[in-house]
């Protein structure tokens, strides 16, 4: 079957993008829950969560353990806290009508796993997976039937590895993405220095923004809040995908050029999506 490739540019982005309307309110931006971060980790939470909330989001809530609501309650004042256990996540009570993003920081915990699993399968909602939600989708492959359909799920290479198999090169992996993504019936963000968005019609978008200064903990966990607040604004799945690698590129760009690759920290992209909006406009 026929399959398109594109590259994400300015224009593509500039078409997708919508501005915020004057007689608006915080219902007409959405709910994003964020459910992630595990003692050790909660860092991972509250940049995907801070990530949420400076993208555009109506309402953010994050669903997290105890260990971590001091801590989210004071870095993010303006999110709501959901209690999910103690030192782990072992329940998934989510918010009504709210877009979930699941997995930074989340661990893997035996109870972890058992209550993720049974919240999949009774959730058919599309969400967004990422890092130790797919992981622990990982473990069992029977498991990747439970993606909600229209799921996006961006795995970095090793977590792609996991998922699906190893493949011998980047090629290869691609054909396979496209195989998955149709086969599952969900968007696959695969995550490296050239993000690619695989749809389920197998049409792959490619991006060029972004550089290695993301390459450090902490960048993927702004995607994940990212992509979770474009699709509670309303934007499709797909091209929240494709707004969101390109705003999570392009703000790391601006980072790097006050920072330095060396020197910019996931925290600084985030502070710098403010200006890539301003160039939407
Ligand atoms: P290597 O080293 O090449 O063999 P894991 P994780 C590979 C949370 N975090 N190209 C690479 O393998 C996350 O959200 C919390 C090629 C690398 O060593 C998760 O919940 C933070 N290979 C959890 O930690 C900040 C690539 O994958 C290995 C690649 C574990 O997530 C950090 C690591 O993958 C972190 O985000 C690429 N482009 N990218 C916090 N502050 O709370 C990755 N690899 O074992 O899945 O571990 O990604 O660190
Ligand atoms: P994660 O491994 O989950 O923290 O995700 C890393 C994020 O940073 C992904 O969005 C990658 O596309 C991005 N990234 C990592 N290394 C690079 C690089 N060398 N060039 C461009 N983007 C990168
Ligand atoms: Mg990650």
């Amino acid at each position: 079957t026929e399959t398109n490739d594109f590259v994400i540019d300015d224009d593509l982005v500039k078409h997708i993008f919508k501005p915020r309307k004057d007689f608006s309110h915080k219902g007409t931006y959405g709910k994003v829950v964020i459910s992630g971060g595990s003692y050790g980790k909660i860092g991972a939470a509250v940049l995907a969560t801070r990530s949420a909330l400076k993208t555009g989001a109506g309402l953010t809530f994050t669903l997290a353990p105890k260990c971590g609501y001091d801590i989210l309650q004071v870095s993010c004042p303006e999110a709501m806290f959901l209690e999910g256990g103690n030192q782990y996540v072992d329940h998934f009570d989510m918010e009504k009508d709210a877009v979930c993003g699941i997995g930074p920081g989340l661990g893997t915990h035996p109870e972890t796993e058992k209550a993720f699993l049974s919240f999949l399968k009774n959730y058919s909602e599309p969400l967004v997976l990422d890092a130790d939600a797919l992981n622990m989708i990982s473990k069992a492959k029977g498991n990747l039937k439970m993606i909600p359909k229209k799921s996006i799920i961006t795995p970095h290479p090793r977590e792609f590895e996991r998922l699906f198999g190893s493949t011998v090169d980047s090629f290869e992996r691609l054909v396979l993405a496209r195989k998955k993504a149709k086969e599952l019936n969900v968007y696959i963000v695969l995550k490296d220095h050239h993000t690619q968005v695989v749809t389920p019609e197998g049409n792959v978008f490619y991006n060029i923004k972004g550089n290695a200064g993301l390459a450090k903990g902490g960048s993927g966990d702004i995607l994940t809040g990212l992509l979770t607040s474009l699709m509670a604004q309303g934007y499709s799945e797909e091209d929240a995908c494709i707004l969101g690698v390109w705003l999570h590129g392009r703000a790391a760009d601006l980072a790097a050029e006050k920072h330095s690759q060396e020197s910019m920290l996931p925290t600084d992209v985030i502070n710098e999506f403010g200006n890539v909006f301003e160039e939407l406009h």
